[in-house]
């Protein structure tokens, strides 16, 4: 076992055995594990902060109480800013690029979050989560949008971070994907949950049935198969997609978003929800799909683009794919 193995003590490790690694990455990590704490103490005492904000929208420092998602937000960027070792930050909540104040210094990488996802469970105290992925940047580059504008097979780093009954922080550098418990009375995320590896077929289905009138043909089909599968599938489905996927990814089984009447390109976005869970479950042994290509394969156009996703185990994400043949039927 372990013992005191935090994230960033094992992210060093990974790096120094990678050659020519100067360690800038694990400084840019180490900021963003603050971030992670300073949210996760947040996110545990929202019920609190409520209350207080009721009494007169001002906290007990006489600071106005922010959203929670704001909240995030702003924690990220406040705490990513002055490293050093971003370019920039897009955020699913801002609709333009953040570029780092020129009075910081200009790093090698982009990062790109979506600060609190799960939007509708924040006030009902049901776990939501922080994803991120990085990108790599010329630092000397102008830095527009079509810097942003990668395949997610470009990514150098991707992961999130699970606020529940305890907090979890989850993450893949391209060499297998790791987690990480935060222990609150020491104030460390620590390593819990080495090399993940998602069973190649599960016996959960996590989708939006209450969508399924705008469903297309495909889609019916293949949950009506898992339903009378003799595996005895169950159905699964939080509505935060980070619980969703971390559920599925520690015990196998597929999360769908698809394309349907309503939401015809899907409802997830792919830089900030799909193309960072994607490479995690492709390092973990899983698939991601839009049906009838791999995530990680497209070329976004725009920054908030939405994709259809499945995701999950190899084996049910290629079932579910054998079925996307009857989308236009
Ligand atoms: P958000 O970014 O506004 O929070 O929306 C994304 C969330 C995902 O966490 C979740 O998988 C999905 O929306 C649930 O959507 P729905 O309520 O339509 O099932
Ligand atoms: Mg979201």
């Amino acid at each position: 076992m372990n013992i005191g193995m935090t994230l960033t003590k094992f992210l060093l490790e990974e790096q120094r055995r990678l050659p020519g690694s100067k360690g800038n990455f694990t400084a840019l990590f180490s900021d963003l594990v603050v971030a992670a704490k300073i949210i996760s103490r947040e996110v545990n005492r929202a019920g609190l902060i409520d209350i207080l904000g009721a009494a007169g929208s001002k906290n007990v420092h006489g600071e106005e109480v922010q959203k929670l998602d704001e909240y995030a937000n702003t924690t990220i960027i406040k705490t990513m800013e002055h490293g050093g070792h971003l370019s920039g930050m897009a955020s699913e909540e801002m609709d333009e690029i953040i570029k780092v104040d020129p009075k910081y210094p200009r790093g090698k990488y982009l990062l790109l979050f979506d600060p609190l996802d799960g939007s509708s469970n924040i006030d009902v105290n049901i776990s939501v989560g922080t994803i991120f992925s990085i990108l790599r940047c010329n630092p000397e580059c102008e830095l527009t949008e079509k810097e942003f504008l990668k395949a997610g097979a470009e990514q150098v780093c991707a992961g999130y971070i699970l606020y529940s009954s305890s907090t979890m922080f989850v993450y893949t550098t391209g060499h297998g994907v790791h987690g990480f418990t935060l222990d609150p009375n020491v104030g460390e995320f620590l390593l819990s949950h080495e090399n993940i590896r998602i069973p190649d077929r599960g016996k959960i289905y996590s989708v939006n049935e209450g969508n399924s009138r705008h469903w297309l043909p495909g889609t019916s089909l293949y949950i009506e198969k898992l339903k009378n599968d003799e595996k005895n599938y169950t159905a699964r489905y939080v509505g935060s997609l980070v619980a969703d996927f971390h559920r599925n990814l520690l015990k196998g089984g597929v999360f769908l978003y698809p394309a349907d009447k309503k939401s015809v390109s899907g409802k997830l976005r792919l830089l900030y929800e799909a193309n960072p869970l994607a490479f995690i479950v492709e390092q973990a042994g899983g698939k991601a799909s839009t049906g009838d290509k791999r995530i990680l394969d497209i070329v976004p156009e725009k920054l908030h683009q939405r994709v259809p996703l499945i995701i999950g185990s190899k084996s049910d994400v290629e079932e579910a794919e054998s079925f996307w043949k009857y989308q236009d039927a």
